[in-house]
């Protein structure tokens, strides 16, 4: 299956995103966006793509000793930004340090428990909201809109193994569906416990 970590917003920080996208729907240019699906809105992790089902249990292990080693922190949504002309993001900020420090517990974890993991790219925080089609899309209208974006702060408690599944229906813009499959909360009881 295909699988990435991540860190799982909580509703009331994805309420505030979702009045920022409501108004970037309603800027020129918006219907030629795919926008993501609000219910899996993520902070990716760690991408491991297609995961051997008998790598799970050890990868299971691993990440809930990543999430172990983690103590919580606090992030919020904040501004926004892009990847050249196809993908548009909120932006994150608080505790980077600790976040970035969770995205590559987790990618050693996946590594570890067999899975083959791209090389590192620099960790980007961030929250796709849109991704252009074919040749990408002048994304600076939705960017000046989100930049002045200020979410209220959450502590991050969990790290989610999260399931991609992707649309089998060939319809046009349909979207991959997200599935919270496991979650290990941080910092955790000590090990060794219960
Ligand atoms: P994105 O939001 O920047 O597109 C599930 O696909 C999640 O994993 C997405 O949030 C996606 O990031 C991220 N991801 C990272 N590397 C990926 C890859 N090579 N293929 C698909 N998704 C990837």
């Amino acid at each position: 299956m295909r699988l990435f970590a991540a860190v799982l917003p909580p509703p009331e920080q994805l309420d505030e995103i979702g009045h920022v996208v409501d108004r970037l729907h309603r800027l020129p240019g918006a219907d030629g966006l795919r926008w993501t699906s609000r219910p899996g809105w993520h902070l990716t992790l760690a991408f491991m793509g297609e995961v051997d089902e008998e790598l799970l249990p050890d990868l299971r292990v691993r990440l809930a000793r990543a999430a172990h080693r983690t103590p919580s922190f606090p992030l919020r949504l904040h501004g926004g930004g892009h990847f050249g002309r196809r993908a548009l993001w909120a932006g994150i900020a608080g505790d980077l340090d600790e976040l970035r420090l969770l995205a590559e517990r987790a990618d050693a974890a996946a590594r570890r428990a067999g899975v083959p993991m791209d090389e590192h790219r620099r960790y980007q925080a961030h929250l796709t909201v849109a991704r252009a089609r074919g040749d990408g899309a002048d994304l600076h209208p939705f960017l000046d809109e989100l930049g002045t974006f200020e979410g209220t702060r959450w502590e991050v408690g969990e790290l989610a193994l999260v399931r991609s599944n992707l649309p089998v229906s060939g319809v046009r813009g349909e979207q991959p569906r997200y599935e919270k499959v496991d979650g290990w909360p941080l910092g955790g009881p000590p090990e060794g416990a219960g």
